[in-house]
Order: C-alpha cells, then structure tokens, then sequence
C-alpha cells in the first residue's frame, strides 16, 4: 500500500458560518478563519476542510450553491479566498473545498432558465416529470421530511429534490451539464486548491424511469434507491480522468449509502474514481427505526464491529477517512462520550478518532470537548432539517418528547454553534450576536482556558496529532482488536515490521479490570500517552486512554 498525503494528514472540518468572524456581523467569515490560522497550525492539523463558501442564499447553510464561482458575500470576497488560500499554504497546510455537484440551489441560473419552458435548453439540466395523476412522478421522500418532488405551476411538471424544495437535483445523464460541473472544478484546482469533500456524490445517477420505493427503513432506501445508481461509477470515473488526473489533489466522498463491500467499487487505487469516502454506520448506531430523530442506545460492540468491517474492506487497496462527528450530527462527547466524566470522555474519544486505519478528520470545536446545547424551542433552531422534521411530527401527531430528546442528542445545530474561543461576550466569537445562539458553557469550556493549562483536552489533541505523526504505523499498521465482545473496554493494536502501539480504552463510568491483555505487565513497552496522571497496567479507570509503543 503506497504512503500519500492525504492517507496520513490529519484533516480538519470548519464551518465558516459559526468558526470565527472577523468583520462583527456576527457570521464566521474567511477573514475570521486566516486570523486562527497560527491557532490550527499548533494545533497541528495539515488539511483544512472548508463547509460550501460559494455563493448561496443559504437555505442550507451553503449546501445549495447558486453560484460555483463566487464566495458568499457574507464569508468575504473572491480577494480574501485568495488570501486564506495563500496563507494557509505558507503555513505548510493544504485547504479543501466543499463542493456540492448533486444539486443546485433553485436560484442557480441554470434552474432559473429550467423552470422557463420545457424547451430551455437547460430544462435537462434537472430531473423534470409530468405527474401521476394529481400525484407526484413516484413515492420518493426527501432527507428532510418531505415529498421529493414539487410541482412548478408554469409548466406543470414536477422537479426531483431528494434535500429541500430550494435544492433541485442535478441530471449527470445529461453530458452539457456535466462538462460545465468539471470546468467549475478545473477554475478551483487551478487556484491552487488541494482538493474537494463531495457532498452527497453516491446520489448523482439516478434509477431510470423513477421507479417507487418499496423499502420502508430509510437507510436501506438510501443505499438501494438513491445512492449507488447504475451510471454512478461510469460518471466518478469520467471526472477522474476529466479532471482529477491532472492535479495532485484529493477526493473525499461523502459516503452516504455506502457499505464496506460497495466502498471498493469507489475508493480502490485500480478503479480511477475518489481517493476515499467517508461512511455513515457509525452515526447511524444510535438511530432507530425512524432514523435521526428516533434515537436509540448504542453499544460498543457494535461500534468495534463498524470500524472492523471497513478496516477489513479497505485493508489492501483503498481507503476511508474516519471521523466521530460533524456538521451533520450532535457534538462527540455527548453522543458517544459521558456526561459525568466529560473531559476524560473527550481526551479517550480524541484517541479513538486519532488510531484508526483511515484518514482522522477533526470537526471544529471538538478540540476543546465543546458539547451539545438545548434549545428552548423550535425557532432558536436554525436548520431547515429539524424544522422539516418538527413540522411532520406536529402534522402527524407523533411523539414529541421522543422527538427533542433525539435534537438533544443528534439535531445539526448542536454542532453549529459558534466556537468558543473565549469568556468574553459571545465567547469571543464575534463582538455582534451570532446567527446561532452560542452555548452558555463557553465561559468555562473554551480555547482560551485550555490553551493555558497543558492538562487540556487541547493540549492532549496536539500531544495525540504529534504522536500519529512520530509513529506511522497508527495511519498504516494493520488494526487487531483484542476482544471484539467487550462491552465496556475496547483494545487494539496497530502493528507494521517495525512498530507496534497497543491502545486501549475504557468506554464506561466504572473501572474496569484490564488484565484481559495477555502478559501485558511482562511486555516491554513504552507509555506514549495516557488521560490520566498515573496508569495502572491491571486495571482501566472510568474513561481512561492509554496508549503503549510495544518494544
Ligand atoms: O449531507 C447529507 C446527508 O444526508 C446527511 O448528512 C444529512 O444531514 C442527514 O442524513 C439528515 O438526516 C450533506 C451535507 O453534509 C448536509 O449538510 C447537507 O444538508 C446535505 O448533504 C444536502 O446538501
Ligand atoms: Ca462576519
């Protein structure tokens, strides 16, 4: 397997909207972002992954992109771009761009021409239908509870969206359009940027003649029905030699319906298509049948068994980038960390996102532990998903409470609220109110504290991000896990010729014995990190990390 760049930096997700704004219109700004740029260095981080900065009337926060050529006016100018680009080079960091390529905004120009008449010729541009009747084309249900398909009075027909009404999806069986998405591609890449997170790129070929869905759990929809159409692989394969095959740049697929035996098909070095996906099995752990907002416990066995599935897909040829939450989900330590043991929870998941096989993507924020917040109510919400959602649970009188607890846990705009970088008002994020309420514990959970106390979970993330970087074989050593049916306790080994890390972690409020590891007190080894003062080599405490250099 060949050592690359983008295998083995530690990749790091911002959200212009809500990192940092530097022009107190209280919007994260790019201006905002080049002023952290010190901050992410120290931090150690080599890739910086942008959320969409083109313009957009943000329906979506930016994942609906009226203009591929523009940034937003609110995040700054086409001359700041520039700057943060070439500061962020300096610095010895790469930058990606989000970019969407499935749908457009409604206030693209090409829907606007669309929607003019049935003889545009950008009406194929978008998957235009004439209904069934008083019905729409098929059954299909958005991401976001609603129809995916809405009617436009001019010409009477339907268009497809499978996110909001203000995301029309994009027809790839078109060659026109196609051409035009690589040209925007081609405009970035030779600015110098270093490559793209693809958003929903599994949904861009769509089944022929709309076929209705026949399943009822939405994840099997996704992967049987939106996701992994027929023309997909001959359209990622198109792009790649259209246009990535001329640059040194990176493609990482956001992997919405993809499993461990169809991520191959996308990611092997033979296939010519991305470099790597990312996946979704383990945000999908705590939902239930109902999906996102049907939250459901979660069980450490059956996270060891995501991660051993796609470490085993990916083993000889291929790879995935790995991450414990981001835009799209509630904050790590609250979802998967504890409560009572809040900064033990945090440094051990830190550990857990850093000694994967698979490319760590940090979201912001998490470097400081920053958790979820509740919302009073459902207009201090800013997400057109959790008002979708809220408004279909009203209208069929489903269970509300069941309903907050799963936005408590899993709503986007836990992880949307500004960074907290200070004590100071708006906690230093701004010197205006934000767009997002900022969570009322960031005068004690922020950068300004941890940076201070080399006890932090800042601090225990630069040690970790140092530590992958001094030892290779925790981005390429083969992955053994010690006892895959432990509930309680994960360990597992990353093991190449020359170095082997054992890690080990305990995912619970109680101690637990550790003995469990054969003649781990004869081993010679060496202590590389640890979240607590002193270890035990018998016993793990509550949320305890450590990781040991095997000699
Ligand atoms: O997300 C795709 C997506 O479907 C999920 O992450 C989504 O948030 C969840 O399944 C809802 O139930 C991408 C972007 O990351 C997201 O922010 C956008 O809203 C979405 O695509 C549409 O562009
Ligand atoms: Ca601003």
């Amino acid at each position: 397997m060949k050592n690359q760049w983008w295998k083995e930096g530690v990749y790091y997700q911002i959200y212009p909207k809500s990192f940092n704004d530097a022009n107190g219109d209280g919007i994260g700004d790019l201006n905002g972002i080049r002023e952290k740029s010190d901050y992410l260095k120290e931090l150690g981080v080599n890739i910086l992954w942008l959320s969409p900065i083109f313009d957009s009337p943000h329906a979506d926060n930016g994942y609906d992109i009226s203009d591929f050529y523009n940034i937003w006016p609110s995040f700054g100018s086409m001359d700041d771009f520039d700057e943060l680009l070439e500061a962020t080079h300096k610095k010895g960091m790469k930058l990606i761009l989000d970019i969407v390529l499935n749908h457009t905004s409604e206030e693209h120009p090409w829907f606007l021409e669309s929607v003019a008449s049935k003889d545009n010729p950008y009406r194929d541009f978008y998957h235009w239908q004439e209904g069934n009747g008083d019905h729409p084309p098929n059954n299909w249900e958005s991401f976001f509870s609603e129809d995916a398909w809405t009617k436009y009075p001019a010409t009477d027909e339907y268009y497809l969206h499978l996110f909001t009404k203000n995301q029309p999806d994009l027809n790839w069986e078109n060659p026109e359009m196609r051409k035009k998405l690589y040209d925007i591609l081609h405009f970035w890449l030779k600015k110098g940027v270093d490559g793209f997170r693809l958003d929903v790129i599994p949904l861009i070929s769509k089944i022929p003649g709309y076929p209705d869905n026949t399943f009822t759990d939405f994840n099997e929809t996704i992967e049987r029905v939106y996701a992994n159409g027929p023309r997909l692989h001959e359209h990622l394969n198109e792009m790649y030699n259209e246009v990535f095959a001329h640059y040194d740049a990176v493609t990482l697929g956001e992997g919405i319906g993809v499993s461990p035996d169809l991520a191959p098909l996308y990611v092997s070095d033979k296939r010519d298509e991305l470099n790597m996906v990312y996946h979704f099995d383990h945000m999908n752990l705590d939902c239930g049948p109902g999906g996102r907002y049907d939250n459901k416990p979660w069980s450490l066995k059956e996270l060891k068994a995501v991660i051993s599935d796609w470490d085993e897909s990916m083993a000889g040829d291929g790879w995935y980038a790995w991450y414990l939450g981001n835009h799209d989900f509630g904050r790590k330590v609250t979802r998967f960390g504890s409560q009572k043991y809040w900064e033990k929870s945090a440094k051990l998941l830190a550990v857990l996102l850093l000694s994967q096989r698979a490319a760590s993507i940090i979201y912001q924020g998490d470097e400081i532990g920053m958790t979820n917040i509740r919302f009073e109510s459902i207009e201090e919400h800013d997400d057109i998903a959790t008002h979708n959602a809220y408004r279909k649970i009203v209208k069929e009188g489903g269970d509300l409470n069941h309903f907050w607890e799963s936005i408590y846990m899993n709503g986007r705009d836990n992880a949307r609220t500004p960074v907290q970088w200070d004590d100071s008002d708006y906690a230093g994020f701004s010197t205006h109110e934000p767009w997002l309420k900022v969570n009322p514990n960031y005068t004690s959970i922020n950068v300004k504290h941890q940076s201070a106390d080399n006890q932090s979970i800042l601090h225990f993330y630069k040690k970790l991000v140092e530590i992958r970087r001094q030892y290779p074989t925790l981005v390429y050593g083969q992955w053994k896990d010690h006892f895959p049916d432990h509930e309680q306790l994960f360990v597992y080994s990353r093991i190449s010729e020359d170095q082997q890390v054992l890690i080990a972690l305990n995912l619970s409020d109680e101690t637990q014995e550790l003995q469990l590891v054969p003649n781990l007190g004869q081993m010679d080894k060496k202590l590389l990190l640890s979240n607590y003062e002193k270890g035990s080599e018998t016993t793990l405490r509550p949320w305890e990390a450590v990781m040991y250099e095997i000699l």
